[in-house]
């Protein structure tokens, strides 16, 4: 049986694009549906038993219409050849307000069989190989797992605990219940412990969440752990079942310059109780960002040194970034129009930007990772004297939205 396992779509992210006047869209948003477009095809090409989507295929929970329309456009082939799509509910698809639907419930719609799972549930998937065994642990939202008095008088850690016990409960009671010679696939949206972000995380938040073990999961009669929520692909397993993140599709951050972006072509062969599980990684054609560093400090003609890193490196069609450094008497010779016209081929500048030298640096407030919130940017602001008269504005605006993230992250 095969599989065509990916995650983290993430349609709508506009970062470093702008607006293609031939269709109006943003160029950015033509690379996503671009990797999606091909991802597509592959399945086709390798003619999958299904295609298993394992969440966040937006970027808001409140994609655009046009967003929707895209995404819905990609999965058409699949629903033109009866290729069953599994979708899963991720953190970016739920809506922070209970009772309304999900970014994805809409592709239940779709012609064919599309099924969106936002809730753990087991099910058996009929495919054109046979029936698959399916758990399906969407993102775990606390309303949708616990009553409200069953959360009420817990904190935050104990609510993650309770959510961490619920989840791990539920998969070792659905192995029992399987058919051990059915394929079998466990596919979630979490994160797991040991992972490896890609730098498109944001590492303070993956802090807070529950989070499971790979011997949690990992449980026979499964074959595949399918998942999804960090970008970066790897197999957390690699000597028992695998455990996979996939990696999103696309690059969104200069974080992510080196890392390959793609999917997973999963094999499950079965032959009477005997099992056995390959798969590979299949690279996208994402979008190419280009990170340059360039230390000039010193150099007579610090233009020339910048302009010739750029000519040393790839950068027609790439998200470019150029960050340079040079002295205080250098400033005047950096010519921007020249180091422009360079990169007249890239698909985007990002950004050409002085990197502050040491001195500067020491200067600036040194703000740890275990500051709360009011005491960091209070440190910050003390810094920064243009600040002050909107002191107490910006602290009450950044603890508002830090306490919409808490809710996004955790709604009632
Ligand atoms: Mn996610």
């Amino acid at each position: 049986m095969k599989i065509l396992h990916t995650a983290d779509i993430h349609l709508g992210i506009t970062t470093y694009g702008r607006i293609d006047p031939a269709t109006g869209l943003n160029t950015r948003l033509q690379d996503f549906r671009r990797a999606f477009e091909f991802m597509v095809e592959q399945a086709l090409a390798e003619d999958v038993d299904l295609f298993l989507f394992c969440g966040d295929a937006f970027r808001h929970p409140d994609p655009s219409p046009t967003e929707q329309t895209i995404f819905a456009e990609c999965l058409q082939p699949l629903v033109e050849r009866n290729i069953p799509i599994v979708l899963l509910v991720g953190n970016h698809d739920h809506p922070v307000t209970f009772g309304r639907a999900s970014s994805i419930d809409i592709f239940r719609y779709l012609e064919g069989q599309a099924r969106v799972f936002r809730r753990p549930e087991v099910a058996t998937v009929p495919t054109k190989s046979g029936p698959l065994q399916l758990i399906a642990l969407p993102w775990p939202v606390r309303s949708l797992l616990l009553t409200r008095e069953a959360y009420r008088r817990k904190s935050a850690a104990e609510v993650r605990e309770v959510i961490e016990q619920l989840y791990t409960e539920y998969v070792q009671k659905a192995v029992e219940q399987l058919d051990p010679s059915l394929p079998t696939v466990l596919a979630g949206h979490f994160s797991v412990q040991g992972a490896e972000l890609s730098g498109s995380e944001r590492t303070s938040l993956i802090a807070h969440e529950p989070k499971f073990t790979v011997g949690q999961l990992a449980l026979p009669p499964i074959d595949y752990v399918a998942l999804g929520h960090i970008h970066r692909h790897q197999n957390l397993n690699p000597d028992g079942i695998p455990v996979v993140y996939s990696s999103s599709i696309e690059r969104v951050s200069f974080r992510e310059a080196d890392d390959p972006k793609g999917f997973v072509l999963v094999d499950i062969q079965t032959d009477g109780k005997r099992k056995q599980t390959r798969y590979r990684f299949v690279e996208t054609p994402a979008r190419r960002f280009v990170d340059l560093h360039v230390d000039a400090r010193g150099n007579a003609d610090p233009t020339e040194s910048i302009l010739k890193a750029i000519a040393r490196t790839p950068v027609t069609d790439a998200i470019v970034r150029v960050r340079y450094q040079v002295d205080e008497d250098q400033l005047g010779r950096v010519d921007m129009r020249r180091i422009r016209k360079a990169l007249h081929s890239a698909a985007h500048i990002a950004g050409i930007e002085r990197l502050a030298g040491p001195v500067v640096r020491e200067r600036r407030t040194v703000i740890h990772r275990d500051n709360s919130l009011r005491e960091a940017l209070t440190r910050y602001i003390d810094q920064h004297e243009q600040l002050h008269p909107l002191r107490e504005q910006l602290i009450e605006a950044a603890l508002a939205l830090e306490a919409r993230l808490e809710a996004e992250r955790s709604p009632d």
